[in-house]
């Protein structure tokens, strides 16, 4: 195994274990090794949250785990976000985007931040738990804004209509 799947099966086990420190680590030498920032994200910290709820689903973890693989997670996000979005000069466009309400799931909705900033776009930032009226005032507030509705769950659907 090359240092680099080991870093990759490395940041899956210990984002699924939640072991931050671990994870900002391989994070910050995979990095240095000339990995891509989307190869870390993409095949090794994604798929370990999958598989954190997968777990959840079957009832081996519970909402702690859930939350300490997300720090975990989040840390990692952290480093890359940077690298991942370098934006350029002039935003071509505008997003106001936030977790809907009733839902404060936001890693992927940050990590939306990320590749919309990435693609040379100004977002605004709502947050989690955002009320409609919130989504409404912010895309009225400059002109050409497009809202962006981040949900993770199910239950916020109808409000989302
Ligand atoms: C981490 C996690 C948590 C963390 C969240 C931490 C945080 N800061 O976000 C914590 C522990 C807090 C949590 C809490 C809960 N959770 Co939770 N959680 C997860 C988990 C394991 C991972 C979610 C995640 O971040 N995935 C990684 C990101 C990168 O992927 P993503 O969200 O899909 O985002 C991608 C795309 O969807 C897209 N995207 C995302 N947002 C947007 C927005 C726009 C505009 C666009 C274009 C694209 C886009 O781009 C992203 C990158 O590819 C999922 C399981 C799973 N399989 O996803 C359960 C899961 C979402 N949770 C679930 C549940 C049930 C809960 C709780 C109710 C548990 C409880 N009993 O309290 C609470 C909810 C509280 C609430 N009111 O919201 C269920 C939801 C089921 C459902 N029917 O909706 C899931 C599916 C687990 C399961 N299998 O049962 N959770």
């Amino acid at each position: 195994m090359s240092r680099e799947e080991e870093i990759r099966a490395g940041l899956f086990d210990h984002t699924l274990n939640g072991h931050a420190p671990e994870v900002k680590a391989l994070t910050e030498e995979g990095l240095a090794l000339g990995m891509d920032p989307m190869d870390i994200l993409f095949k090794a910290l994604i798929p370990s949250l999958e598989e954190v709820g997968r777990r959840f689903e079957k009832g081996d973890f519970f909402v702690p785990e859930m939350l300490i693989a997300a720090r975990a997670m989040q840390g990692a996000l952290t480093i890359l976000r940077p690298l991942i979005a370098e934006t350029g000069a002039q935003p071509v466009g505008r997003y106001v985007i936030g977790t809907v309400k009733g839902d404060i799931h936001d890693i992927g909705k940050n990590l939306c931040v990320i590749m919309l900033e990435g693609a040379g776009f100004e977002v605004f930032d709502l947050g989690v738990n955002t009320p409609p009226e919130k989504f409404v005032a912010g895309s009225t507030s400059k002109p050409s804004t497009r809202p962006a509705c981040a949900t993770r769950s199910t239950w916020p659907w109808a409000a989302l209509r």
